[in-house]
């Protein structure tokens, strides 16, 4: 019997859902950071095996907000919950759940879905801490099965959570051909690449309000290598210069940290040129975040 679905990964901003999708793909498709809200729109992500084809779609973790872009991040969530087979709802530590995402445990419900529900960041918790955040959830909605792990520090987190996963997902076609690893574009992971270096450079408030988007991309067969030219949107002059920084070192640093990046993904040398460029309240802009984030929303 060959195995097939699509499987919607929810859950509250910085719980590790994208470490999780990169964990059970083998390569880094989804940008990981310290800082909440890394994920702006959903990554999807294909594992296939000898007798089964899985479709992970990691989604942006939101908080309860009436900002613009908070807005288009909960359409995806909304989109991958329209047609699904199996949710994965993954917590950390901070186990409370807010008014956002139980409304989404109750779509989940409505739908008559499965669910497994990933207890994540053990290595923080103590016993105690575990049944509490287990309870809370059991309470709000019902998981099939629940695996308390952790990501970054068990060995065998990916095999515990594929053997759930595989037990549940139903029997269906092959969705895709299996040499496709990612739906996505190079030029979007590239970009997504660069925002995360920028993310994990600056501090706090910065990175909410930038975006990343690749102008060109081209490969000089004389020099070998790719050439991309790409500019980070920031919606303040004061934002520009704290990612240029002095003397443009910071601005050198990010450069130099998403290149190496991205010459592992595209497996070949790259020359990246980084432009920083003002958009004032680009966030508030319907049209500009069209532009930056996605043109259907
Ligand atoms: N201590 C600890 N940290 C972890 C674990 N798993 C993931 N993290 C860290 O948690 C942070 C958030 O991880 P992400 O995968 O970006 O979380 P996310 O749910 O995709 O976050 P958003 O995209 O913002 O919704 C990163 O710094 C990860 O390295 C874990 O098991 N233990
Ligand atoms: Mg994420």
């Amino acid at each position: 019997m060959f195995k097939s679905g699509f499987v919607a990964m929810i859950g509250k901003p910085n719980v590790g859902k994208s470490t999780l999708l990169n964990l059970l793909i083998g390569e880094k498709i989804a940008i990981v950071s310290p800082k909440p809200q890394a994920t702006r729109k959903s990554v999807r992500g294909i594992l296939n095996g000898k007798d089964y084809q899985i479709i992970f779609i990691d989604t942006p973790g939101v908080h309860e907000s009436e900002k613009k872009l908070n807005q288009v991040m909960k359409k995806y969530i909304d989109e991958a919950l329209e047609d699904f087979d199996l949710a994965v709802v993954i917590t950390d530590n901070h186990g409370e759940i807010d008014e956002v995402l139980a409304e989404y445990l109750s779509k989940i419900k409505e739908k008559s879905k499965k669910a497994i529900l990933i207890v994540n960041k053990t290595d923080l918790m103590n016993k105690e801490q575990i049944e509490q955040i287990k309870s809370e959830f059991t309470s709000k909605a019902n998981f099939e099965k629940i695996i308390e792990t952790s990501l970054i520090g068990s060995p065998d987190a990916k095999e515990k959570i594929l053997e759930a996963i595989l037990e549940l997902l139903p029997e269906g076609p092959k969705y895709y051909e299996d040499d496709i690893i990612s739906t996505e574009t190079e030029r979007f992971i590239i970009a997504e690449i660069i925002r995360e270096k920028v993310m994990n450079n600056v501090s706090k408030e910065i990175p909410y309000h930038i975006a990343v988007t690749v102008e060109e991309m081209k490969y000089r067969q004389e020099k070998e290598l790719y050439y991309i030219k790409a500019n980070i949107i920031v919606e303040r002059r004061a934002h520009k210069m704290i990612i240029i920084g002095e003397g443009g070192k910071k601005i050198k640093e990010i450069g130099k940290q998403a290149r190496q990046e991205i010459e592992a993904f595209l497996r070949t040398k790259v020359y990246l040129e980084l432009w920083v460029k003002i958009k004032e309240h680009w966030t508030k802009k319907e049209a500009l975040i069209k532009e930056y984030i996605d043109p259907r929303f």
